[in-house]
């Protein structure tokens, strides 16, 4: 069951772009366990559609089956959304955005539903490059069925029953860089600082962007010899702190000249990343799959943003669709008549 808020919001509430106050991005009150890391994701996604001034009702929230897949009902009440079942989520979103490319897709799952059930799925999503912007609240574990070990529980990590995990985990973001995912990044639920304007990227990013975000489980999956626990996450945690510039907004921050990374987006807003290694760069695929398994054999959760592709095309431009939704679309333009037939059929002869 889900809970209502109550209407009532401080009458000087900041405004954005379009006039509206962040009530207007809330959802229902969460049902899930408090400390749940999912809560903390719902509150940045939350605030980025805020701070990005993105209308509700041009977003649609899509999700499969989890603690994870319940969070939409928690943010953005007034924009649309989908529970599709466990694992599936990504068809429904391939089918919504060729249909309807101006609405803003932002799909919720979990570990076990992308890295499990729904790995066939998640897989083509990204060879198609689907526009839209797709987190894994990654726990390590299967929350809603009580805490099994999922497909992302680490080598070694003890689960809360004293059992060692035999398997090595998938690294979700490292297999999203070797299927040539066009934006790649990893965070941390309790990182707001960062999750955040990855999240306002993301949605900026012209394609499919991927965000790992570690969201530990309180219930099942935050003891000692968990590596996916608040405790473990923080001490190993080795982030890259960035700022998310919105074309036509001022920079105002200073930056010590060599320790900051920045990275224009095809619509003109920029991401400034701090403290990035000397030789490390956005857009070098091979490298961040180098550094994302070398923070893996040392035990360090390289979080921030890993990849991006600048350049990318997504679905609807590379198998050239019409620009307009398909709703848009008129009598004439679906119906152009005889002599626009014959031409096309003279073109093929
Ligand atoms: C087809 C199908 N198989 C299995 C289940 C049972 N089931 C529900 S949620 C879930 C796993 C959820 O784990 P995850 O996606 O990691 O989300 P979390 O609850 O940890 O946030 C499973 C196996 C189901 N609902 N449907
Ligand atoms: S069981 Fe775990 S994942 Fe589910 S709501 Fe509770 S803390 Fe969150």
């Amino acid at each position: 069951m889900s809970y209502i808020k109550p209407k009532f919001r401080h009458p000087s509430l900041p405004k954005n772009a379009l006039g509206v106050t962040i009530a207007d991005y809330d959802g229902a009150i969460s049902t899930l366990c408090a400390g749940c890391g999912h809560d903390s994701i719902s509150a940045a996604i939350r605030s980025a559609c805020f701070l990005s001034s993105i209308p509700p009702h041009r977003i649609a929230k899509l999700s499969g089956i989890g603690c994870s897949s319940k969070m939409p009902t928690y943010f953005l009440g007034k924009s649309h959304g989908f529970n599709s079942v466990h694992g599936r989520m990504p068809s429904v979103a391939t089918g919504a955005s060729l249909a309807n490319r101006e609405l803003t897709y932002i799909g919720i799952s979990g570990d076990g539903d992308t890295a499990s059930i729904g790995m066939g799925q998640f897989i083509h999503l990204i060879r198609r490059n689907v526009n839209m912007t797709y987190i894994v609240a990654n726990n390590g574990c299967y929350g809603l069925t009580k805490g099994q070990d999922s497909a992302t529980a680490d080598l070694g990590s003890i689960s809360k029953n004293g059992g060692t995990n035999p398997f090595d985990g998938i690294d979700l973001a490292s297999l999203a860089l070797l299927q040539g995912a066009s934006f790649v990044a990893r965070s941390f639920s309790g990182d707001k600082e960062q999750l955040e304007p990855l999240i306002r990227a993301a949605m900026a990013h012209n394609g499919f962007a991927f965000i790992d975000v570690v969201s530990p489980c309180v219930t099942f999956n935050n003891q000692a010899g968990s590596t996916k626990s608040y405790a473990h996450t923080r001490e190993h945690l080795d982030a890259m702190p960035l700022d998310y510039v919105p074309l036509r907004d001022e920079i105002r921050t200073q930056y010590e000249p060599g320790t900051i990374q920045s990275v224009t987006l095809h619509d003109g807003s920029v991401i400034h990343l701090h403290k990035a290694g000397a030789d490390y760069r956005t857009d070098d695929r091979n490298a961040a799959i180098a550094a994302a398994r070398a923070a893996h054999d040392e035990g360090r959760i390289l979080t921030g943003l890993l990849f991006l592709d600048p350049n990318s095309q997504d679905l609807n431009q590379n198998l050239k669709l019409a620009s307009k939704p398909l709703n848009a679309l008129g009598k004439d333009e679906l119906c152009p008549g005889s002599k626009v037939l014959s031409s096309i059929n003279e073109g093929l002869r």
